[in-house]
Formats: C-alpha cells, structure tokens, sequence
C-alpha cells in the first residue's frame, strides 16, 4: 500500500516539469483524476499543447473554480523555476510537491552533446532540488532511466547494482539520483527517483529514428509499412505501459513514503525485439514485413527490471499485459 496519502480536502498544488510530453501529460491527467490542481513547466521542444488539449478550456486562473484545472507555463527548466512559478504561487499557494520528467530524452544526442545533456539534465535537477528546498517542497518525484546500469551481468536487475552507465544521458541521471539524494539527506526535502525501463503508449512521438521502438512500429503497422529491426532482433527489453508508469508516479508524489528511495519501474518480464514485431505485425492485420538492418553500435543486448521494491515501497506493480498495452497503443 502507499502510506501516508494525502487526505487534506485542500486539492494539493503539484507541479509537473515535462507535464506536456508523453509520460508527462499522462502524469497531469491522473494528477487532476486524483484531486490535484496541476501547474505544468514545459519548454515545448519535444512535449506538445496538444497533450494537454483536454484541459485547455479550464486552463489558467480555474484553480479558484469547483473543477480540478491545469495551468500551463512555457519555461525552459535550466533557467530555473522561482520566476516562472511566482506568479502562480502569489495567487494559489505554494507548490507543495513536484515530478520533475522534464530532459532531454535522447541517448544518441546525449553522446554527442554532452554539455547540452549536462544542463539541462543534470542541471535541471538541480534547479527543481533548490526550488523544492527554499520553498519546503513536501515531495520530489523524478524520472530516471535504465541507462544508469549501463552494462550490467545479472539479470534482472536489481537497484543494488553496481551503476556503470555508457552515455552522458545514463550519467547526468545517475548524477540527478545523487543529487535528490543530497537534498533529501542534507536539506530534508523529501525525494524518490523512479528508474523507468522502456516505457511504451498512445501519445508516443514516433518521428524521430530515435523514438521508443513500440511508437515507430505501431505508427508504421497502422500504415502498413515495413518494420526495421535492427541486429537479429534477439536483443530483450521490458516494455511498460505508460498508464502503469503514471500511477506509480503520482503514487510516490501523493506520499509521504518511499523518502530517499529509488526503484526500477518496469514489468520484471522481457520480450525480444524480434517477438514484438511480429506481436504487432499479427495485431495490425499482417500487412507489415519485417526486415533487418545493422545493429545500432553500442546496444544494450538485455534489459529487465526486478521490481519487487516498487512493489514494497510504493504497492506498485505493472498491470496491463504488454498485448493489451500495444492494443490500446495502436488505437492511439
Ligand atoms: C531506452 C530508452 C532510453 C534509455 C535506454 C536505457 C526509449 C525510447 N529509450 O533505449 O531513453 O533509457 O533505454 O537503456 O525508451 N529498434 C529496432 N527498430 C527500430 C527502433 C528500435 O529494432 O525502428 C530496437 C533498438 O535497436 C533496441 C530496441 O528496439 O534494441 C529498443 O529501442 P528503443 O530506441 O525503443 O529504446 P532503447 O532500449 O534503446
């Protein structure tokens, strides 16, 4: 069970970094289903006002209203947030927890822009850490990844492992985890950081070669192209349905618990990239052929989370089967 819910009759004023991309607009809708008035950060450069659509009509000043409401500012979160949320806290009260989901997502760019990577992942942390200490923030939530392991041996993997990342993405991340770690420790602001593995579902962008495997597949079966596997396709992952992810998040921001932990968020089962293909290929009606093409240089050959902390911590647990995820995925 997660301890210490919050019960005040008070909606709870939660901000949301990233609240505007694709784990991030999931996370604001379960936030507002759960009670919560949302204030979304989002620069825009990968996250999309058409995410949010749905709560367009009750943005901006409908805190005061009967209906939960969302406001929504364009702030580039290494610039920090004391500016961007003063207004809103001057009007609606103090911000009271945070998830911070706003990065750069990308590993390729991560090793190829390594400075950019640093300022706006790490640093960006950093910036969430000092507004939540001089504002005594109840709870910070953050997105951290797989790609702190790095390399590992055993399988599955266990949050004790020894982390090893092999791209500045998987580095600033597990720099970001120390840092909650510091502020918790040192400042008393409560934190937790949730280690996503490949999180798959609607709203994925597709249009990048670097998007999640599931969104490029899905996008091309629905149109009857081709899919591209790239190696022998054998190469494991453990693909987690992103309505699973945002109730594990908001579970660890509603809580006072779980107070300087961090856990794997994945489903603790692996299908090989190869299977899913044809999982998706037989769902969409066969119209697809599969091919292959090069292995990506530097690919991770196996990725599964243990995921019994999770499940102590927060009584989280993954539930929606990867076929199930991939068929409310391809209904987009
Ligand atoms: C995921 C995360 C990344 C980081 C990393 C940590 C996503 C989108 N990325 O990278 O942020 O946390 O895990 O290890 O969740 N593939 C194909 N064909 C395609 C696209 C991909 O075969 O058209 C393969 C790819 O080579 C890989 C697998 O599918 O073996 C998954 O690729 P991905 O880009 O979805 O995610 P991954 O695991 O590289």
């Amino acid at each position: 069970m997660v301890h210490g819910l919050v019960t005040s009759p008070l909606r709870p004023l939660v901000a949301v970094t990233g609240g505007a991309g694709f784990i991030g607009s999931h996370t604001v809708d379960l936030l507002v289903a759960s009670g919560c008035r949302v204030v979304v950060l989002d620069d825009f450069s990968t996250g999309k006002r058409a995410n949010l659509a749905r709560w367009a009509d009750r943005e901006r000043f409908g805190f005061g209203g009967s209906e939960p409401s969302v406001e929504v500012l364009t702030v580039d979160i290494s610039h920090g947030l004391f500016s961007a949320l003063a207004p809103i806290t001057a009007q609606y009260g103090r911000v009271e927890r945070i998830v911070h989901l706003a990065a750069q997502v990308s590993v390729i760019h991560s090793i190829a822009n390594p400075m950019t990577d640093e300022r706006i992942n790490y640093g960006g942390t950093l910036q969430v850490l000092e507004y939540a200490r001089a504002s005594a923030v109840r709870k910070v939530v953050m997105a951290s990844s797989a790609a702190v392991y790095g390399d590992v041996s055993e399988f599955p993997v266990d949050e004790q492992a020894v982390c090893h990342p092999v791209s500045p993405y998987g580095m600033h991340k597990l720099a970001s985890e120390h840092a909650l770690h510091y502020y918790s420790q040192v400042h008393h602001v409560p934190t937790t950081a949730l280690r996503f593995f490949n999180v798959y579902g609607p709203r994925q962008d597709p249009s990048s070669p670097y998007s999640g495997v599931i969104s490029i597949f899905a996008d091309r079966a629905n149109a009857g192209r081709d899919l591209t596997i790239f190696g022998d396709g054998e190469q494991t992952r453990d693909f987690v349905y992103v309505g699973d992810v945002v109730r594990a998040v908001v579970g660890a921001v509603l809580t006072d618990g779980a107070d300087r932990a961090l856990m794997n968020i994945g489903t603790g089962s692996e299908i090989t990239v190869k299977e899913l293909a044809q999982t998706i290929v037989e769902l969409t009606g066969g119209k697809s052929t599969i091919r292959h093409a090069e292995a990506r240089a530097g690919e991770i050959l196996r990725s599964v989370a243990r995921v019994e902390r999770a499940e102590r911590l927060l009584g989280w647990k993954s539930q929606i089967g990867l076929r199930d995820g991939l068929a409310q995925t391809l209904r987009g």
